[in-house]
């Protein structure tokens, strides 16, 4: 067991670094100054210990041969992955003079910084590298890859995206789990979701794919993607028709009641069935169960954002709860991100120094890289292209474009990495950074309310360093004298923890140190739209949303098709018939991260093309064949899956995995659309036609099953 005492062996407290709302504190044992066990932290009340398959051998990736341990000179062409050991001064200074090189030719918005959430702590996510890409006036990135789509559309409805809290589903009597995978990419609900349950719970689980979530629901209805908000449309016609919803609440917390019930006439379960390809019945047995079984819940996350009309389904949805006065009880209401209340107590602008960033500097949205880098438009055109917490070349949408940037010989590029990467193989330098063991941070949750603090257990190997020490040392190789570019970790979680909001009280560094996380301090009965209090423009829960119009949105819930759709493209379907999805579904991979360990590889030794038994019948293919898949951004090769996990009409085929690591290099993304959704600038990659065929011709690598190199 674990303990926090200084004898030794020495166990460290800290937490997963990941992309994931789980967010799960840990304890590393230390020998003779090396990690040699990393365990869940059985205290910490929401994570109980139980770390998931991609983390479990989290002290694997710390010591994997493959590390990038030292600084990297290209010495091969783009892409190929040939590399020369350099010292770091040499290496920080030829970077320095060449962005001095290309900024004093172009400007300093020819500098494109690109990052995401390879690790999502406050230090190293998101302080001393904005300050120095606002310093430099270097060109915005808008980082909404993900969640900001869903933000948005739900902050139209309710004002804000936080609802109840993610443990208050063990409450609930009725649960949708709508567009998320709980049991793949939220682990740690699971089991507040099971207690639930043997109090008598029913979980309804809507996803166009059989997940593994699916197959553990009472109930699962697989709408055709694209389709939630004519659903929610129809679910509110056949509660307010059949006078199941709150009167009371909707007539003293809501806003534009009258003018929803005349936009759900158009949403009768017959139309509705004939968008969502839902059975009409299943409808009203959805509608009734949901308004009749309180407290019902609905969890959102994130995979269902990815759509043209993504924020349109979201504020749709959102609407549910209020109608039925789900809000009132606790266990009612919406599951949604935690993170606002942690970015109310923490003081997460001060890290960034927000107030550095000049707005008036033109931004480039993270969804669109390919087009960023190859576009004519571009004036300057970007040439210094720095890439850290992110892979681009693997989890940006169509990928054909992201690596035809990438190629450009005009392009300097610079990625911080711990691992050599699809991306860090097109980069002139490497720079080794610091796997969480090695370095500090403060980390909120985007799934819990506990703060966490994550102390470096052991020294950096070879010569990696935390992202905010290579800023520390291009800042210092560029000159720049301003002391805000050089602040340290540890006073950078002071910052970060120097509030008066009472969400912190007693939240100090000190009891961080010793215990590594504490709970956000709350109030009790947290059920904040129980007596309405939305902090909407109207203070109601806003059926009717004014501001949405200024957006060129209707100010009313409402379902429209995506323009890559059979319904928005009749055309191109023609030619694509089937929908593609490309969701999260391997149990090892954390979006490409761990895509190049041999454990998790041979868990996930390759990606299949799920298709629907009818879909490949009519097309020649049996399971287990090799199949083209293709449009006209690209084409993949790999085999099929015949299996009912899909519906007619769509195919899926999973991402995460590396071009190196994938038979015959097939990436999900090298298939999927880049364009923008309707609010939050997110992606719209599940809207994506593809066509199907047998692969008549071999394959260029043959099919590995299990084995990498
Ligand atoms: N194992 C694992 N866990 C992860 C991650 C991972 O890569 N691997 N990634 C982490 C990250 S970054 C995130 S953002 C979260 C995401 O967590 P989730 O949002 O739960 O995961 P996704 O796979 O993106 O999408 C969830 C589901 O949405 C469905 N979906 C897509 N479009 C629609 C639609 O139009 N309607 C409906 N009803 N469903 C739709 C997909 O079929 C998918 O099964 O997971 C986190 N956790
Ligand atoms: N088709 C499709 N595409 C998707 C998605 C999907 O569901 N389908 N999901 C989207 C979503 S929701 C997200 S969030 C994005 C995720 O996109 P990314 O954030 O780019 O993905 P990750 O694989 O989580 O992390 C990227 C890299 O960060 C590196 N890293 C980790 N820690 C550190 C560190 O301390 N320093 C440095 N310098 N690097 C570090 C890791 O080694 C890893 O290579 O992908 C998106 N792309
Ligand atoms: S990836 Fe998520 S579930 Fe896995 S250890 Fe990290 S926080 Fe926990
Ligand atoms: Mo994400």
């Amino acid at each position: 067991m674990p303990t926090h005492s200084d004898t030794a062996p020495t166990w460290i407290p800290g937490a997963c670094p990941h992309d994931c709302p789980d967010r799960c504190s840990w304890q590393v044992k230390i020998e003779d100054g090396a990690a040699v066990e990393l365990v869940g932290d059985k205290l910490q009340p929401f994570t109980r210990g139980v770390l998931c398959a991609k983390v479990d051998h989290y002290l694997d990736r710390v010591y994997s041969p493959d590390r990038v341990l030292h600084p990297l000179k290209r010495v091969g062409a783009k892409g190929d992955g040939e590399f020369e050991r350099v010292g770091w001064d040499e290496a920080i200074a030829d970077v320095a003079a060449r962005l001095r090189r290309l900024i004093d030719r172009h400007g300093a918005t020819t500098v494109l910084p690109y990052s995401y959430m390879g690790t999502q702590g406050i230090v190293q996510t998101s302080s001393l590298d904005r300050r120095f890409f606002a310093r430099l006036g270097a060109t915005r990135l808008e980082r909404n890859i993900c969640a900001s789509t869903a933000g948005r559309g739900i902050v139209a409805t309710l004002g804000a995206t936080t609802g109840m809290l993610p443990e208050d589903i063990a409450h609930s009597r009725h649960i949708i789990l709508w567009g998320t995978n709980t049991v793949v990419t939220n682990l740690h609900l699971w089991p507040f979701i099971r207690q639930a349950r043997a109090a008598g719970a029913t979980v309804v689980v809507i996803d166009p794919l059989r997940t593994r979530t699916a197959a553990q629901a009472d109930w699962h209805l697989r709408p055709l993607p694209g389709t939630d908000a004519a659903l929610a449309l129809g679910m509110m016609h056949v509660i307010v028709n059949e006078k199941r919803y709150d009167k009371d609440y909707v007539e003293r917390h809501t806003l534009g009641f009258d003018r929803l019930c005349a936009r759900l006439d158009d949403y009768p379960p017959e139309r509705v069935a004939a968008i969502t390809d839902l059975p009409a019945d299943d409808v009203v047995r959805l509608a009734r169960a949901y308004a009749d079984t309180q407290p019902s819940a609905i969890r959102v996350l994130v995979g269902m954002e990815h759509h043209a009309h993504g924020a349109m389904a979201f504020r749709t949805i959102a609407c549910l709860p209020a109608l039925v006065g789900a809000w009132r009880h606790r266990g009612g209401g919406i599951v949604d991100f935690t993170a606002k209340p942690h970015y109310q107590a923490l003081n997460v602008a001060g890290a960034e120094k927000r107030n550095l960033e000049d707005r008036s500097i033109r931004s480039v949205n993270m969804v669109q890289l390919g087009e960023a880098l190859t576009s004519e438009a571009m004036a300057p055109p970007i040439h210094a292209l720095i890439v850290y917490n992110s892979n681009p070349a693997v989890i940006a949408p169509n990928l054909n474009r992201v690596r035809a940037g990438l190629a450009r010989e005009d392009l300097f590029t610079v990625v911080n990495e711990q691992f050599l990467t699809d991306t860090a193989r097109y980069a002139d330098y490497v720079f080794p950074a610091t796997t969480q063991v090695e370095h500090l941070d403060l980390l909120w949750s985007w799934g819990h309310t506990y703060v966490t603090l994550n102390r470096p257990a052991m020294a950096p190997l070879g010569e990696a360093a935390p992202n905010t020490e290579f800023f520390r040392r291009l800042a210092a190789a560029l000159d720049l004298q301003e002391a805000d570019l050089y602040e340290s970790d540890a006073s950078l979680v002071r910052t970060a923890l120097d509030s008066d909001h009472p969400y912190l009280d007693g939240v100090t560094f000190e009891r961080l140190w010793e215990h590594g996380w504490a709970p956000l301090n709350l109030p009790a009965d947290w059920r904040p739209f129980a007596n309405g209090d939305f902090p909407t423009p109207s203070g109601k829960c806003e059926f009717y949303a004014e501001h949405l119009q200024a957006a060129g949105l209707d100010p009313l819930p409402t379902f429209e098709p995506a323009n890559e759709s059979p319904a928005g493209d009749a055309a191109l379907a023609a030619r694509f018939p089937l929908l593609l999805m490309t969701p999260k579904t391997p149990l090892h991979f954390l979006n490409s991260s761990y895509a190049n360990l041999p454990r998790h590889l041979r868990a996930e030794p390759e990606p299949r093309l799920d298709i629907h038994p009818a879909d490949a019948a009519s097309r020649g293919i049996a399971d287990g064949d090799p199949v083209r898949v293709f449009n006209d951004r690209g084409a993949i090769h790999l085999r099929a899956r015949l299996a009912d996990r899909v519906r007619p009409g769509v195919v899926a085929v999973p991402f995460g995995w590396w071009k190196a690591h994938a038979p015959a290099g097939a990436l999900a993304n090298t298939l999927t659309a880049d364009g923008l959704s309707d609010l939050g600038g997110g992606g719209d990659w599940h809207d994506t036609l593809v066509q199907v065929s047998r692969d008549e011709a071999s394959h260029t690598a043959p099919l590995r099953n299990g084995q990498m190199g």
